[in-house]
């Protein structure tokens, strides 16, 4: 199917500014040459319209800590862009969505879901599960999965959830930082959570292969969720959550090589995001440039 790229500059829920700048970065980066090498024809859409925080209220709903921060921004964006992901797909085309920080991937899965049993791979140092009763920051790029699941006051916000994607369905890749509180939401659900310690002991291969196994589990696609802070800080420096002991950058293309094989045999691969490239933190572009290597990977880029 032609891929359909939708940029998201939205930074309302990251904990630094610039991470609005990611889809301009990860097109500067190639990703569209890159994209054709893998043998897709992309269209760009553009971005989605994202209101600039300094065109802000001042007055209104005033984020707190301990709550969730330019909520009410995010559902507008999430929404129109939920929105343009159900149309793409409808379309017969494919979604691929530049954020923006992860807030982005609760429109995508949204729509992504609205006509199809979603299973999701997500490929995050973090689990991203919080929810504001939850979150020590605030920051809603550290809730997606709890928005999308509807837990706690999620459950009121029918823009945040995704009915069609069920928790077992969803499996982590590469976790490494998890909030105290989190780590029971994360034990307690029924997502498949492999660590860093399981693509240390088993391979990264291995370890997708499992996660694309749980995903493709009685659903009708997957999404991949790709957050840039999933390698080490050493390959993609350009994030503004870094966690060291990270995926290198070897191993990143040989998940989303993987994740391609399969789609080869079962066209499993249903909507894509490529998140949280900050280009104020990073080195010469180089973040954002392997953000469009590593999605060419996902799409069939070989070697030979
Ligand atoms: C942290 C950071 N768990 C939070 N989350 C990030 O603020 O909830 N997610 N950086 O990508
Ligand atoms: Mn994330
Ligand atoms: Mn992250
Ligand atoms: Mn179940």
């Amino acid at each position: 199917a032609t891929v359909r790229i939708i940029g998201v500059p939205m930074d309302y829920g990251a904990n630094r500014r610039g991470v609005d700048m990611g889809p301009s970065a990860i097109r500067y980066g190639g990703l569209a040459d890159e994209l054709e090498q893998a043998g897709v024809g992309p269209i760009d859409a553009g971005d989605v319209r994202v209101p600039r925080a300094e065109e802000r209220d001042p007055d209104a709903d005033p984020p707190r800590r301990g709550d969730a921060k330019f909520l009410r921004e995010i559902e507008d964006v999430c929404t129109r862009l939920a929105n343009r992901v159900a149309e793409t797909l409808a379309a017969g085309e494919f979604p691929l969505v530049l954020g923006g920080d992860h807030s982005v991937a609760i429109g995508s899965m949204n729509g992504s879901s609205r006509e199809a049993n979603l299973g999701a791979i997500w490929f995050d140092a973090h689990a991203d599960l919080n929810t504001p009763e939850t979150s020590p920051s605030g920051n809603v790029h550290g809730m997606p999965l709890g928005a999308l699941l509807g837990r706690d006051v999620f459950g009121e916000m029918p823009w945040a959830h995704a009915p069609a994607v069920r928790e077992d369905a969803i499996a982590y890749v590469g976790l490494r930082s998890i909030d105290e509180r989190e780590r029971e939401l994360v034990r307690n659900s029924e997502m498949t959570a492999f660590t860093m310690a399981d693509i240390d002991e088993r391979g990264m291969t291995a370890v997708v292969e499992d996660a694309l196994a749980v995903a493709t589990d009685g659903t009708d696609g997957v999404h991949v969720s790709l957050d840039l802070d999933w390698l080490d800080p050493s390959a993609a420096p350009g994030v503004g959550t870094p966690v060291r002991g990270g995926v290198t950058y070897r191993e990143a293309h040989a998940a989303l090589e993987a994740v391609s094989r399969r789609h080869d045999r079962d066209g499993v691969l249903r909507s894509m995001d490529v998140v949280e490239v900050n280009p104020i933190l990073d080195e010469r572009n180089e973040t954002a440039t392997l953000a469009a290597e590593l999605t060419a990977s996902a799409f069939g880029k070989r070697i030979l």
